[in-house]
């Protein structure tokens, strides 16, 4: 297990120095932030942006995310030149030893949220989601609280250009239906798998967040049938998933342990997620600690996994709650994270110590 913590270049408020401080931390998930959707990462603004975490001491050996332009997901003719583009940003990016990209592929929206400072009862805040909001919502209102809650700082998947033409997008897809986005999917997978194995790159999608469908688009990524679908339909290893508890575990009929060993055993998991979250009613959830016994994530029992796995993956707390004062990026704070950090890899050394037992 190699725990790493997200790291938003220019645009993080966290020193290197200060995740460097984080014992066990073996290297950073960075990525570009000022490339458009669906244009080529140059080696000119990635050797900078992999230097600089380098010379803190923390490699990049996952990018999380280069995203997919929406003309794929649409499975436009237009299509074509984004996949040769992105075929490009593979090549680059293996230049500099960049070993897994994480992406998604859920129409328009990256992730959805109903407030990204809900507050805990011991002062904390975190993120949340609250089915009545969100069913309550336009995407227009809800692109507005996202902005008002974020505050200056730059959520990833909610950048303002993308979502300029929103009402435009929602028309596109109003025909797209699951399996036409499923085959979408997985015609960009074979697309791009010769690249993928000639530059050892494995493609990690993360689930749909939350594992269901709003706004009425369609969500492909959601439980344990869909990952089999896509992983036994692009068999190939350089076809894996980033599993990410928190996503995933939104469902209360997902069943994380049983999804992560149907992974772990063909080996198809090159990046871990670790949230905490806590059901409060049907479709209903916020964010907590990484701590086990905070919410309903099967933590330990995750890590006890992948360890009878020898997972050699990459791991990453994810969103953390905002604590002890810390103003950051929501979910993004320093402090929790590396609280979270420390937990998981103190449990994955007290499994160590028993080996030898
Ligand atoms: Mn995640």
């Amino acid at each position: 297990m190699k725990m790493t913590l997200r790291w938003f270049y220019t645009a993080d408020t966290i020193p290197l120095q200060y995740m460097k401080q984080v014992p066990g931390i073996s290297g950073v998930v960075g990525a570009l932030y000022d490339v458009p959707v669906g244009d080529v990462w140059e080696k000119e603004k990635i050797e900078p942006m992999i230097k600089k975490a380098k010379c803190a001491g923390l490699p990049v050996e996952v990018i999380e995310s280069v995203n997919i332009h929406e003309e794929i997901k649409l499975g436009l003719p237009t299509r074509e030149v984004y996949i040769d583009n992105y075929k490009q940003t593979i090549k680059n990016l293996a230049e500099y030893g960049v070993k897994v990209i994480c992406y998604n592929f859920m129409p328009i929206f990256d992730w959805t949220r109903s407030s990204l400072a809900f507050p805990l009862e011991d002062g904390s805040t975190v993120l949340s989601y609250e089915r009545d909001f969100i069913d309550g919502v336009t995407p227009d209102e809800m692109i507005k609280r996202m902005k008002d809650d974020s505050g200056s700082y730059q959520m990833p998947g909610w950048e303002a250009e993308r979502l300029a033409d929103i009402e435009q997008l929602f028309k596109q897809y109003e025909t797209v239906t699951e399996t036409d986005l499923f085959h979408h999917l997985v015609y960009f997978l074979e697309s791009i798998m010769p690249t993928l194995k000639e530059t050892g790159i494995k493609m990690a999608i993360h689930p749909d967040d939350p594992p269901w469908s709003v706004f009425g688009l369609p969500r492909i990524l959601k439980n344990k049938q869909d990952i089999e679908r896509l992983l036994e339909a692009v068999p190939e290893k350089e076809n894996g998933v980033t599993f990410c508890t928190g996503s995933l575990g939104a469902r209360q009929d997902n069943d994380l342990l049983d999804i992560a060993e149907y992974c772990l055993k063909q080996d198809r998991i090159p990046f871990v997620h670790i949230r905490n979250i806590i059901h409060t009613g049907e479709g209903n959830f916020h964010e907590v600690s990484h701590y086990d016994k905070s919410g309903s994530v099967d933590v330990v029992g995750l890590i006890k996994l992948l360890h009878q796995y020898q997972y050699d993956g990459y791991v990453r707390p994810d969103h953390g709650r905002m604590i002890w004062g810390e103003e950051a990026r929501p979910g993004y704070g320093l402090y929790d994270r590396a609280l979270g950090a420390m937990y998981m890899t103190g449990i994955w050394d007290s499994l160590e110590e028993g080996k030898t037992c």
